[in-house]
């Protein structure tokens, strides 16, 4: 009996150690990138884009349809990087984004071309911009 209550007690001391060594772990991992954020399923199509030093990598520039219009960004840079779409109704932007981090907005847009930059101190001026084409 008493070698079951000592072996207990050491699982409890155990256990404890294990949480303490997991605090500590987390606290070492790199900055957490957030969960991933869904995408309006109304929107009627996706504008994806790449947020890197210092370029828009976007796989299209021009979406199919007008409409509700849903972005999705990635700051896949190393630095704080956002997405601004200058739209008819004024601007609309994500958050300064952490290196990793993404984010998403949508927006109804009619057909026209749009500009859309990193809103984030001088990138626009030193490359993050372009401009989004939707079509009819
Ligand atoms: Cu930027």
């Amino acid at each position: 009996m008493r070698v079951a209550l000592a072996l207990i007690a050491a699982v409890g001391i155990a256990a404890g150690g294990c949480g303490e060594e997991r605090g500590q772990a987390t606290r070492t991992v790199p900055e957490p990138v957030g969960p991933v954020p869904t995408t309006d399923p109304r929107a009627v199509a996706v504008a994806s884009v790449s947020l890197l030093e210092y370029v828009l990598r976007a796989e299209r520039s021009r979406v199919p349809r007008a409409g509700l219009i849903a972005f999705e960004a990635t700051n896949d840079g190393t630095v704080r990087h956002g997405l601004a779409v200058d739209a008819p109704a004024g601007r609309v932007s994500t958050r300064a984004l952490r290196p990793g981090e993404r984010a998403t907005f949508s927006m109804r847009l009619p057909p026209g071309r749009y500009k859309w930059y990193c809103p984030v101190a001088d990138h626009e001026q030193r490359g993050m911009v372009g401009r989004l084409r939707v079509a009819e």
